[in-house]
This record gives C-alpha cells, structure tokens and sequence, in this order.
C-alpha cells in the first residue's frame, strides 16, 4: 500500500508522518529530508540542492525520484507513506512513469497561511528554508504547482483533507479516521 502526504509548508505534515509510523507501522519516506540528506553529502548535486531549496524552488523530478525509488530499495516494508511530494505535476508524472505505480490514497492537510507562516518561523532547527523570504516563495510555489497536484487526487477520488488546525492529537484523531476507511477498501 503506498500512501502520500501533502499539505503546505509548515501544515504539519512531517508530525503527522510520525505518528502513523508509530501507530499503523508504514515506512516514513519525506522527499524534503532525503533532498536535505543528499544536500549535505558530497553528491553532484548537493549546491544545485541547496539554491533550489533556498529559493523555495522544485528540485527536478529526476533526482527526486532517484531519491525515493533508493530508498525504496532499501526497505522492506510494502506499506510506504511519502511525505511532502509530489509537488507538481511534472514531479507526479515522473513518479508514476518511473516506478508504474499510484498512491493508494493521499492526505492533504488544509492549514490558512498564516499558521503556517508562524509554524515554519518558530520552529527554529536551523532549516535554510525557514525565513519570512523563502517562505513567501514556498507558499506562491505551493499555490502554483502543489495545488494541481491535490486537484487531481481529489478528481480521482483518492484525496483525504485533513484540518490541520488544533493540537497534533486533534489534528491526528482524523488521520485515524481515514486509515479506518482507506484499510478497508486497500
Ligand atoms: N507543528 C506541527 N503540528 C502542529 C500543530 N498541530 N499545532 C502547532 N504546531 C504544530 O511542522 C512544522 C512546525 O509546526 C514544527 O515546528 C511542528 O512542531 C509544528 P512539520 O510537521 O515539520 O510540518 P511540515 O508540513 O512537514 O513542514 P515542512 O516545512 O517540512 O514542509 P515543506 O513542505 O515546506 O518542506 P519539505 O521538507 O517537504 O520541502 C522543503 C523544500 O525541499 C521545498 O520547499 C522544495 O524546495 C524542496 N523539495 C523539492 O524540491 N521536491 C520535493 O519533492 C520535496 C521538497
Ligand atoms: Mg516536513
């Protein structure tokens, strides 16, 4: 079973992550993480990596998906849960022309921007990415490219929205009502 989360910058998505890992046992694969790996090991593409995610821009679909599909690999869990992509499109065709495959379903966790604004900024781990700066950029991305990718979820009828508003167990009693659905129909 394959799952994916999307949401804006900030929305919650990587907490939310954790806690399904913890309660329904899928594997966490977060794209930003992998991308944020691969940006501090000595790969070709780690300066490309690091402008990229500075400017709140997509990274190209090809290393994305090279990412993925290693760690993929690298597992042996088949219940996988693929956080914060695909963030467009191109990224979304990439994916499934690769590996062949659709996510069973998708979250999408619907935060007003303001909340993610004040999320990303007090959350102080040192992300090169969580400035008032970047993050306008990542939120004009995330309405021009991440959207579309939601609006063709949701035409497939596989999109969960989730309110990420209230506190992480608020915002988690609903994840668990759609994995009671989603566990029956996969
Ligand atoms: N927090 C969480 N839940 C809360 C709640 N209910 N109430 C109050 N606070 C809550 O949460 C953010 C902060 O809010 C944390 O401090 C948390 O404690 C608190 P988090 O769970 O980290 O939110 P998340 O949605 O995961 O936010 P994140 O900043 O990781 O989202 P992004 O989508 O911006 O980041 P990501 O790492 O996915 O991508 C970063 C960049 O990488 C992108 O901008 C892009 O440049 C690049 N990228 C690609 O190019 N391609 C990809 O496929 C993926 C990324
Ligand atoms: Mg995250």
């Amino acid at each position: 079973m394959q799952g994916e989360t999307r949401g804006g910058p900030g929305s919650g998505k990587g907490t939310q992550c954790e806690k399904i890992v913890e309660t329904f046992g899928f594997k966490h694969l977060s794209a930003g993480d992998l991308l944020r790996k691969e940006m501090v090991s000595d790969s070709e593409y780690g300066s490309m990596i690091l402008d990229t995610i500075r400017e709140g821009r997509i990274v190209p679909s090809a290393v994305t998906v090279k990412l993925i599909l290693r760690e993929l690999a690298s597992g042996d869990s088949h219940k996988f849960l693929i956080d914060g992509f695909p963030r467009s499109e191109e990224n979304r065709i990439a994916f499934e022309r690769i590996t062949g495959s659709e996510p069973n379903f998708v979250l999408f966790f619907e935060c007003p921007e303001k909340e993610m604004v004040k999320r990303v900024l007090s959350r102080n781990q040192g992300r090169i990415d969580d400035n008032i700066d970047t993050m306008k950029k990542r939120l004009k991305v995330f309405e021009a490219l991440n959207l579309p990718v939601v609006d063709y979820y949701a035409k497939k009828g596989k999109l969960h929205k989730i309110n990420a508003v209230g506190t992480e167990d608020e915002v988690f009693e609903q994840v668990r009502r759609v994995f009671a659905q989603v566990s029956t129909v996969t």
